[in-house]
């Protein structure tokens, strides 16, 4: 075995925001990829549109530094649970890792989900203690929680002994003992030289795995991934080894590789080091490209299942084909098919309706964003509500299960305890600060989950953190209930009026403003009862010749609530839809009539005297 000295691979993995996109920052800033003059702001490799509006990081990237002659190249990760998939995916491509910490926080659910993938892959992790500039930073306890984190997680004695580094990424600092006052990020890059092995190569024809895809116009489809044995040039003919088993001859076209936000086409690239080919027109993540030589694949990149399934159909709305671009199956089913070579957590099938596809995920959010991408792409379609993905195993209903953790004031613990108790969770911890401060850790069903965010964020009036992470399967808990109110649902299309909202206002809270459009089944806001009522929020006040008293002059209405897409699939019950344009987020009855909907309470109550 022989190894390149001048190449160090890494992924930055941790909780999400406990700064590793920022840490990126400043070890692009340091190493002077940019010119003087260059703007170059922060959350650089956040480029994405909506990973800039979120603030973050959804799909994993790459890019590379050069220090001391050494290229690091550097694998960012998204830390918000519902992208695990992405970490899963990138990180066979480094030897080693950064653990971010963050000095306030410590160590998180999704520390450990990402830390315990980490060394089941053998990386070489060098904690990172972030975020020291805090005014309330205990670094010495989240040393001690992080030490005890690797005690539960080592696969082996020598994993225990990991470098520490402390960090302050927003100010681009780095010391190797607490206390002492930072000057730059050095301290980081040398113990990355240090003690992230050089990558191992080995010779013969070229092999390389594909880890991730990106796609330019004119170059066609990237294939990016780590080169495990020999080298590749322009020109180089190659095979493609896919998922089937197929083989397929290709010729390289360009190789590039990394170097801060470029990539850099070069003459010839070698094992350990991560590149970019194209040419390969039919290539997907986990393939292995290599010499015909020696064809020989590498194992396939495996991620966890998906835990949340959603329907999405055709928009069946009276309101289809007013607002986008794309609205027909055949649109919808390619679309959705096409994110599977990228989204590799994600799964996509078929069902007995042709006009309906079941879309699975790794939680809510995964299922958002893809929803939200869609949307602006110019795609419209509804989506029902999300359900924790099932599974039969030995003849047993199994579910999947989290463990949620909650920051918040001991003020709330009674409401969080009585809401979650509902929803079948446990209370597994509970620590207080003595300072009014309360952590607690429940152990709950992804079911009890769905719907429940929003409901967290009313009853701590924002001031509660939560976060969960995937557990496993467990034998299913039993039904939950609904627990939320009916709607108040437009009984006839039309424009929504002041004197109709205003009588929908007496009923409960309502989602729509005065002129906007509605149809009949559109659900234009919250009962304050259990029951759903139908309402017409398009009627106008009685005209008459006496004029009455100055109050029904100027209708004061109270500002509607709008939904946003999360809150809406969050907030719908199995019997109502999201209606999802590029215009508008409409919620909806899945039976728009009331007498469809009359029929269908009937005929359930049939059901079960039957
Ligand atoms: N005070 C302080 N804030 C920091 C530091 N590092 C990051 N932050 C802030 O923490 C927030 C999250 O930072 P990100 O770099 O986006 O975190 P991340 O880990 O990449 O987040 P995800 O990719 O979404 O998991 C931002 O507001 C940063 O400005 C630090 O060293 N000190
Ligand atoms: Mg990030």
């Amino acid at each position: 075995m022989n190894y390149r000295s001048d190449i160090r691979n890494i992924a930055i993995i941790a909780h999400v925001d406990h700064g590793k996109t920022t840490l990126v920052d400043a070890m692009l800033k340091q190493s002077r990829v940019f010119r003087d003059n260059q703007k170059v702001g922060e959350l650089i490799m956040d480029q994405g549109d909506l990973e800039r509006e979120k603030g973050i990081t959804i799909m994993a990237k790459n890019t590379a530094v050069v220090y001391r002659g050494v290229k690091i190249n550097i694998i960012d990760t998204p830390g918000h649970a519902d992208f695990s998939g992405e970490v899963e995916r990138v990180i066979s491509m480094a030897d080693g890792c950064l653990l971010l910490v963050d000095s306030i926080e410590g160590p998180m659910p999704q520390t450990k989900f990402v830390l315990r993938k980490a060394l089941e892959k053998s990386l070489r992790p060098i904690v990172v203690i972030n975020k020291i500039d805090r005014q309330n930073s205990r670094i010495a306890e989240v040393l001690k929680l992080t030490e005890d984190l690797f005690l539960e997680l080592a696969t082996s004695a020598d994993q225990l002994d990991f470098p520490v580094v402390y960090t302050s990424a927003t100010e681009g600092t780095a010391v190797s003992e607490p206390g002492m006052k930072g000057k730059d990020i050095t301290p980081l890059f040398e113990r990355i030289l240090e003690k992230v092995p050089p990558p191992q190569i080995e010779s013969g024809p070229f092999q390389m795995l594909v880890s991730n895809l990106d796609y330019e116009s004119h170059k066609g489809k990237i294939a990016i991934g780590r080169i495990w044995r020999g080298k590749v040039a322009p020109h180089d003919q190659v095979v493609n080894m896919s998922a089937d088993g197929s083989i397929t001859l290709y010729a390289i076209g360009e190789v590039l590789t990394y170097l801060g936000l470029k990539r850099l086409e070069v003459a010839e690239a070698e094992a350990g080091d991560i590149v970019a080919v194209t040419g390969i027109e039919k290539v997907s993540i986990g393939d292995t490209i290599a010499s015909p030589e020696r064809p020989e694949a590498l194992p396939r990149i495996e991620v966890g299942e998906p835990t949340v399934e959603m329907a999405f159909g055709v928009n069946t709305s009276p309101f289809a084909g007013r607002e986008a671009y794309f609205s027909t199956t055949r649109q919808l089913r390619a679309r959705l098919y096409k994110e599977l070579e990228t989204n590799l957590s994600l799964r996509v099938q078929d069902t007995d309706s042709p006009d309906t596809f079941l879309v699975k995920g790794r939680g809510e959010l995964h299922l958002a964003i893809l929803i939200e991408t869609m949307r602006r792409e110019s795609y419209e379609f509804e989506v029902s509500r999300p359900e924790a993905i099932t599974k039969v195993v030995d003849g047993k209903l199994m579910e999947p299960v989290e463990t949620l953790t909650i920051d918040t004031r001991d003020e709330y613990i009674g409401a969080l305890t009585e809401m979650l108790g509902k929803r079948q969770a446990q209370l597994t911890d509970m620590r207080n600060d003595g300072h009014d401060n309360v952590h607690l850790e429940f152990h709950i069903p992804t079911k009890g989950l769905i719907g429940f965010r929003g409901a967290f964020l009313t009853a701590t009036r924002g001031e509660g953190i939560m976060n969960t992470a995937f557990l496993g399967y467990e034998a299913w808990h039993g039904d939950i209930a609904s627990t939320r109110n009916g709607a108040l649902v437009a009984s006839e299309q039309g424009i929504a009026v002041a004197y109709g909202l205003n009588n929908a206002q007496g009923r409960g809270l309502t989602f729509i403003e005065p002129s906007t459009p509605v149809y009949e089944g559109m659900m234009v806001g919250l009962n304050s009862r259990s029951q759903d009522i139908a309402i017409n929020v398009c009627k106008e006040k009685k005209k008459t010749n006496v004029r009455s008293s100055t109050s029904d002059i100027a209708i004061k209405l109270t500002p509607p609530v709008h939904l946003s897409l999360e809150q809406a699939i969050d907030f719908i019950n199995k019997d109502e839809l999201v209606e999802v344009t590029p215009e508008n987020i409409r919620l909806r009855k899945k039976l728009l009539t009331q007498a469809q909907r009359l029929r269908d309470i009937s005929s359930a109550r049939r059901s079960i005297k039957a």
